[in-house]
């Protein structure tokens, strides 16, 4: 019992000299561990007189609830005061203070573009999606590129191991959307193209088109213009002529180059439009017979028109910035002067 009394002793003086968690631990470990001076009692109890036995298990069961209720309280004491130094430590928060009200703007391209498939919309046609992995076929069999073409090589075009592609232009999306719709359709696809390309002020590797398609019984040319001028006018605000020029493009016959009132002078003729008073908007025609056939529809059944907007240099019209690499640059300061908020 002497013993009991002397290992309680012990721990009261020991326990006064704890100032921290690791010392702690320590006292834990000299007391209750494996080899603490609790567990070692245990072991005696074999050597007691019977009659004692009891009253001894007793005695080191309640010195040890004892010991593990101080640990225990102390422990707990040492963590509320470390969270307390920290909260004490933490620098004041000022909730007064005016906060950054920085939110960000809509990418310029993407507030032309969700603008220009209102309008379209409003007209009645769909927003369609594309791909921007897309097989050799769609991007230039279905819509009757020939097979030794240029644009096909290696040189121009972004090749995959697998045989695939990275799309370039939308029109890999035509065949895809007349099988969809089979028959009459009024639609738009905006989508991202990758070209292998010299990069300049006005040639990115990655950029954007939006292509259109209108589908019916007897379509005509005058229907593209139609369209195009009522959606230019719109998008400027302001009444724009059109123009169209002869140009190829095997996917189309007739095929043009469509020109628009040059915006900044109004056609009076200035250094943006070298004194024309034309801006070059972009590639248009009567879609051809085979792109037709490649989707199963009888050309002598339907006719259509499509065009395909070079959708980054319409951006540099409506914006007037000089060099399309701004726009994949990242550059908070070029591009938040432009977008709309989001
Ligand atoms: C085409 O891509 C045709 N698929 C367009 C078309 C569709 C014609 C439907 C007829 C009917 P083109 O290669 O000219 O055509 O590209 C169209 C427009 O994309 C160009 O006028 C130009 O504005 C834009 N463009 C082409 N290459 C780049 C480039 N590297 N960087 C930025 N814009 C480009």
């Amino acid at each position: 019992m002497n013993e009991l009394e002397q290992v309680e002793l012990s721990f009261n003086d020991d326990v006064k000299r704890v100032s921290n968690t690791k010392e702690l631990e320590n006292l834990r470990v000299l007391y209750l561990g494996k080899k603490g001076k609790i567990t070692e009692l245990f072991s005696k109890i074999k050597e007691i007189a019977v009659e004692e036995k009891k009253a001894f298990g007793q005695k080191i069961n309640s010195i040890k609830t004892y010991v593990e209720q101080k640990i225990n309280d102390l422990k707990n004491k040492f963590e509320e005061e470390k969270v307390k130094s920290e909260i004490a430590n933490e620098k004041e928060i000022d909730i007064t203070l005016p906060v950054s009200t920085g939110t960000g703007s809509l990418h310029p391209r993407t507030s032309l573009q969700k603008e220009i498939e209102d309008i379209f919309i409003s007209m009645g046609f769909t927003v369609e999606d594309g791909y921007e992995v897309e097989t050799e076929f769609n991007n230039f069999d279905a819509v009757n590129v020939p097979k030794n073409h240029p644009a096909r090589d290696m040189q121009d075009t972004f090749w995959l191991t697998n045989g695939e592609l990275l799309k370039t232009h939308t029109s890999a999306s035509q065949n895809r959307i007349l099988r969809k719709y089979n028959g009459p359709l009024k639609a738009i696809f905006p989508g991202r193209c990758f070209r292998n390309e010299a990069l300049d002020h006005s040639h990115e590797n990655t950029f954007f088109q939006m292509e259109g398609m209108l589908v019916d019984k007897d379509v005509s040319v005058a229907n593209l213009i139609y369209f195009m001028k009522k959606m230019l006018s719109k998008v400027f605000k302001t009444d724009i002529n059109i123009r169209l020029r002869p140009g190829f493009f095997p996917f189309v016959e007739p095929g043009f180059e469509m020109d628009a009132t040059c915006t900044f002078c109004g056609g009076r003729g200035c250094s943006t439009c070298k004194n024309t008073g034309w801006l070059e908007l972009c590639p248009c025609g009567m879609i051809h017979p085979n792109v037709f056939k490649n989707a199963g529809i009888n050309p002598d059944e339907y006719s259509g028109f499509a065009f395909g907007l070079g959708f980054d240099r319409l951006v540099m019209l409506k914006t007037g910035l000089d060099d399309i690499r701004y726009l994949n640059s990242g550059n908070i300061k070029v591009l938040n002067q432009f977008g709309v908020e989001a």
